[in-house]
């Protein structure tokens, strides 16, 4: 009796060290934001301010991996989307008057490769041709080689299921760079390798809509392996050019800040999300295996900030729309998701350690009526301004998104616009937001 009473409390002991310990070493920074002078912002020369967006996002007229996926599961469909393929020079006339320096957007392979092997010289005549409105501009075209689509045969084949397929993404990119590396310097390879294998293979939100923890695992593999051998060749064809990864950091913190089961939670999917991430980039090993190239194929990280998750035993992995959970205090986005600023600084913290220049590829918030966004916009560019002065080597911000545009599973209702779209008419609206951005920015 005794034996059991003493092990019970040394393990309850041991569980209170435990989560002291996580709890010092992983603090959930909140600020009091009544208190803080979201006006003293400063940023260095050079800096540069811009928008992203992407292709199946905004140019409309697509068939691809996403648009079958939206047929089969009865989703919203992206069809004419910001019908951009016609329009990108009134929308290029937008970045002009934002006065941005500075555009990121993709490339979309099912246009340039419709069957395997077949190459649409029109199509990447356009693509050539935005960016030298672009470069006429004065604004830096930074592209984005996969941003969630493909073409359609790619996907039966497996797409990044199949590491056999890794040579057909491969000379895809390398065709694409051939065409535009004269004049475009900045690249990331692929949009937020964790995004892309857990929305598709473990939520299914995404396609091919699968469910499978292992799976899940090789296709995080296979997209490191995808960006390693991108990497390695463009890099061999152009060496002044600049490769990245967008990278996705959420934040995972435990609901109860005491509850063992939150935490472990947490770690775990902190782990899986962004740490097993970080490691692969760093030493060339990720979740077991050794991935060739990978260690040091960044020239710089792409950083993508939304938001943290709050953790718990009963995390939603089936339903459709995820429930987001969030501390009392804060402010929740219309995608349900917390308004977290704070958690900005620590991403930037977080991708630090990987010792190359930061650009910040995306930011922003879902926000139809403009009511949050202003404050959004401030909040997050105060953090990065003090992580600048404190020695944070940021060199971009681009905010998510220029317009309203096909935001994936969730289709036209979240809008994350700086420019409101009226999806009959496609006229463009600016923004309170997106004129206070623009006003930031002169
Ligand atoms: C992603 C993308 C964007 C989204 C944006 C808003 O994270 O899914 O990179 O395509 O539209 O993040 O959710």
């Amino acid at each position: 009796m005794w034996h059991w009473a003493a092990a019970a409390s040394s393990l309850v002991i041991v569980i209170f060290l435990l989560v002291s310990r996580l709890r010092r070493r992983h603090p959930e920074t909140h600020y009091d934001w009544g208190n803080i002078d979201l006006g003293d912002l400063s940023f260095p020369s050079g800096f540069l301010w811009g928008t992203a967006t992407a292709a199946h996002q905004i140019e409309g007229g697509l068939t691809n991996n996403w648009s079958d996926f939206e047929e089969d599961r009865g989703l919203e469909r992206s069809g004419a989307a910001c019908e951009h393929w016609t329009l990108w020079r009134d929308d290029f006339q937008l970045l002009s008057d934002l006065g941005v320096g500075s555009y990121r957007f993709s490339v979309e392979w099912s246009r340039l490769e419709p069957e395997p092997g077949s190459w649409d010289e029109g199509e990447m005549r356009v693509y050539s041709d935005m960016v030298d409105d672009l470069v006429s501009r004065g604004i830096r075209p930074m592209v984005t080689l996969h941003h969630f689509s493909h073409p359609t045969w790619w996907e039966e084949r497996g797409g990044f299921a199949d590491r056999r397929n890794l040579p057909d993404f491969l000379s895809y990119c390398e065709r694409v760079f051939d065409e535009l590396s004269d004049r475009v310097e900045y690249w990331c390879t692929i949009n937020e390798p964790t995004v892309c294998s857990a929305m598709g293979y473990t939520l299914g939100q995404f396609p091919p809509g699968k469910r499978g923890i292992r799976l899940t695992m090789r296709v995080m593999r296979n997209l490191m392996r995808g960006h390693a051998m991108v990497y390695r060749s463009l890099k061999g064809r152009r060496p002044e050019c600049q490769l990245g990864v967008a990278k996705n950091v959420t934040l995972f913190d435990p609901a109860s800040r005491w509850s063992p089961v939150d935490w472990l939670v947490a770690r775990i999917l902190d782990w899986l999300w962004n740490g097993s991430w970080r490691k692969g980039m760093t030493t060339g090993r990720m979740l077991g295996s050794r991935i060739p190239g990978a260690k040091d194929s960044l020239d710089f990280v792409g950083l993508n900030y939304y938001t943290h998750f709050l953790t718990g035993l009963f995390l939603p992995t089936a339903t459709k729309e995820l429930q987001f959970a969030k501390r009392e205090h804060e402010v929740a986005t219309e995608f349900g998701y917390p308004m977290y600023a704070e958690g900005f600084r620590r991403a930037i913290d977080f991708v630090s350690e990987l010792g190359v220049p930061i650009e910040i590829t995306e930011n922003g918030v879902a926000d139809a009526e403009d009511t949050l966004r202003p404050e959004h916009i401030r909040r997050h560019l105060w953090v990065v301004s003090e992580a600048i002065k404190e020695g944070h080597d940021i060199r971009s911000y681009h905010h998510w998104s220029l317009m309203d545009n096909f935001e994936w599973a969730e289709g036209y209702s979240m809008r994350f616009g700086l420019h409101a779209v009226d999806f009959r008419t496609q006229e463009r609206t600016l923004r309170k937001s997106g004129e206070f951005y623009r006003d930031l920015i002169s």
